[in-house]
């Protein structure tokens, strides 16, 4: 046999592994993996934490305090990268993996990159069962990490050492495929880590990944094009998608020039600047007056990167005018033909200026403009600083945050009154909004702030989130103190879930189990949220009413720890502007007079829905 003979290089796959990661690049020459959140045990501490020890700042390593958490902060710095950067967390095998499947869960409904690399038993089955191993009686090859397969844009177990050279370019790809994006698994197996093998040094060269932008098919191109000119009242509902192409100059331009609103939702907003004089706010169940009406009126939408997911949609109630069509600008091919939509499959910005260019001069200009200052106006009455006495609502809270935030604010939150509320009442600057509204995961809030400061060190992070969702995850503030990593936490306390609490009220049900005062407890708790928070090392403190809260989170810019402002409010008022109806299913029978008032309201509303385009 003739021929060169490659070069080798003889590593352990842990090794390897991160070798390989530490060379895959942006286009901006970043490293793509930033770096790995790590918590070791048996599973992954000789092999993986040994490689992760070896390469140092090559790719760095973070200690966080549950591997859930830590798989937050990462997937808010991707969001907050707009997917053009990630980070890898890796856990032993067992309960440190399932720990992360609801945050691999949250990645793949937000469509968010991130690297999981979870210990795995032994490919050799020697020492079985090992400390933590699933034992299935029918099937040999499954293990506690197989949970990961339905909630993983790419999974993949590492039994070999050479797996690596298919696996890993694998990963990459549905890391930086803008249509595919979403979390990867790699179950390792723990003696694999540690196995040594002759990688190809040609491996190991340093690789740039290009995020493509896909053009649009010309014949869907065309149909859009022709359904558009036919429009007289057309709507735009801007999603996420248009944020991940950095299309929002080609949104605000497109819609100023052809006349064309827009409404954005909960993963859009911060597209266009609430300022704009066609952002009409948001669709849908937490909507805007002005949008829903927009939205009951438009003879054409046009989705543009939106899954229109139930709160965009109304539970497809929203769209309600006589012969309204539905136009879909979606890279991915799933999203595009949703809901018998007429699918434009490609990248929004590419989009979006092949329809201006074929659209001319045509401009609709349908939109009411006083009803945008009618909702401007309803913001202003409900956010305002109270005068009286009692405890302030959600929305005084949300204006004491607004009127304090400067253009480099970025404010957060993901479950519990505040999405809703956010999405309604919030004017967000451009790219000052980040709502996890895809999986609505509680306890993704301290973790999320993090993860965007990280991102974004320039910016002002302000973390909204309930007692509710703080008493379910709060210990990452305790690595951001560590970290010096600072944000500013508001903490609403009701005293329980407020915002289920009202949903099962206008469901009919009775007050039960979301609430403290209405659950099965001997004492009513007093949470010192406070001392909770400072034990942690985070600067705590109680705001006695709204003008205190906006004193203190001005106070709070000057430190380089996380702030946390506690505020007690009222579990009872809503947003308190706009709304629409949102299904979710009441009891049929039941017997109470509350339950059947509810029931028929409900299937009044349920006969409004469109069951197809
Ligand atoms: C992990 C998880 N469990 C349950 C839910 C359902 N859920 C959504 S909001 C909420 C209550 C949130 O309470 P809190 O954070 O105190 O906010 P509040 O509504 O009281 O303002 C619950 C239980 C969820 N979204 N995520
Ligand atoms: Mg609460």
């Amino acid at each position: 046999m003739g021929g060169t003979t490659m070069g080798t290089i003889r590593l352990t796959a842990a090794q390897a592994m991160m070798k390989w990661l530490s060379v895959q690049m942006t286009e901006e020459g970043d490293r793509f993996i930033e770096g790995v959140w790590a918590i070791f045990g048996h599973g992954n501490v000789a092999g993986i934490g040994e490689a992760l020890h070896g390469i140092g700042d090559a790719l760095p390593t973070w200690r966080g305090q549950n591997e859930q958490t830590m798989a937050h902060a990462a997937i808010a710095y991707a969001k907050t990268k707009r997917r053009r950067r990630a980070q890898a967390v890796t856990s032993s095998i067992g309960p440190g993996s399932t720990n992360m499947v609801t945050a691999a869960a949250l990645a793949h409904v937000n469509r968010l990159p991130l690297l999981l690399i979870c210990g795995d038993v032994f490919a050799n089955r020697r020492p079985d069962p090992v400390l933590q191993q699933i034992e299935d009686f029918d099937d040999g090859t499954v293990s506690a990490n197989d949970c990961f397969r339905p909630v993983s844009r790419y999974f993949d177990r590492i039994t070999r050492p050479e797996h690596l050279l298919t696996c890993l370019p694998r990963a990459m790809r549905v890391m930086t495929d803008p249509a595919n994006c979403g979390p990867v698994t790699l179950a390792f197996c723990q003696d694999v880590q540690a196995e040594a093998y002759d990688y190809p040094e040609a491996f190991f060269e340093p690789k740039v990944w290009r995020i493509r932008r896909p053009e649009p098919d010309p014949v869907e191109l065309e149909a859009a094009l022709e359904m558009i000119k036919a429009a007289q009242r057309p709507l735009i509902v801007s999603g996420g998608g248009t944020l991940y192409s950095g299309a929002e100059g080609e949104l605000a331009e497109f819609a100023t020039r052809h006349g064309i609103p827009v409404v954005e939702t909960q993963a859009g907003k911060g597209g266009l600047s609430w300022e704009h004089a066609l952002n009409f706010g948001s669709p849908g169940v937490t909507g805007s007056a002005c949008a829903n009406q927009l939205a009951a009126e438009a003879d054409l939408i046009i989705g543009v990167g939106t899954r229109f997911q139930d709160f965009t949609t109304g539970s497809w109630t929203v769209f309600g005018a006589e012969g309204r069509k539905l136009l879909s600008i979606n890279l991915a091919g799933y999203d595009a033909q949703k809901h018998n939509a007429a699918p434009v499959v490609g990248d929004a910005k590419v989009v979006l200026e092949k329809l201006g260019a074929g659209l001319g001069a045509q401009s609709f200009g349908w939109h009411d403009a006083a009803s945008r200052t009618g909702w401007h106006d309803a913001v202003a009455q409900v956010t305002a600083a109270p005068n009286g006495a009692g405890l302030p609502t959600d929305a005084q809270v949300i204006g004491a945050v607004q009127r304090v935030s400067t253009r480099d604010t970025v404010v957060m939150c993901a479950a519990g009154t505040m999405p809703g509320a956010l999405q309604v009442l919030w004017q967000a600057a451009e790219g000052g909004y980040h709502m996890e509204y895809g999986y609505s995961c509680m306890g993704y809030e301290v973790a999320g702030a993090m993860g965007i400061k990280l991102a974004a060190p320039e910016k002002e992070v302000i973390c909204f989130v309930g007692d509710g969702s703080y008493m379910m995850a709060n210990s990452e503030l305790a690595t951001a103190v560590m970290r010096r990593v600072p944000f500013t936490i508001v903490l609403t306390d009701n005293r329980g879930y407020g915002c289920i609490n009202r949903l099962q009220i206008e469901c009919g049900g009775a007050e039960f189990n979301n609430m403290y005062k209405d659950s099965n407890v001997e004492v009513q708790p007093e949470i010192d949220f406070v001392a909770h928070a400072a034990s942690m090392g985070a600067h705590a403190e109680k705001a006695a009413d709204i003008a205190e809260l906006e004193a203190k989170i001005a106070e709070a810019r000057s430190r380089d720890i996380p702030s946390v402002i506690v505020i007690d409010t009222d579990a009872v008022p809503g947003t308190g502007a706009g709304g629409h109806w949102w299904d979710v299913a009441v009891p049929q029978v039941g017997g109470p007079e509350r339950l059947e008032q509810a029931r028929e309201k409900y299937e009044a509303h349920k006969a409004t829905q469109f069951v197809l385009n």
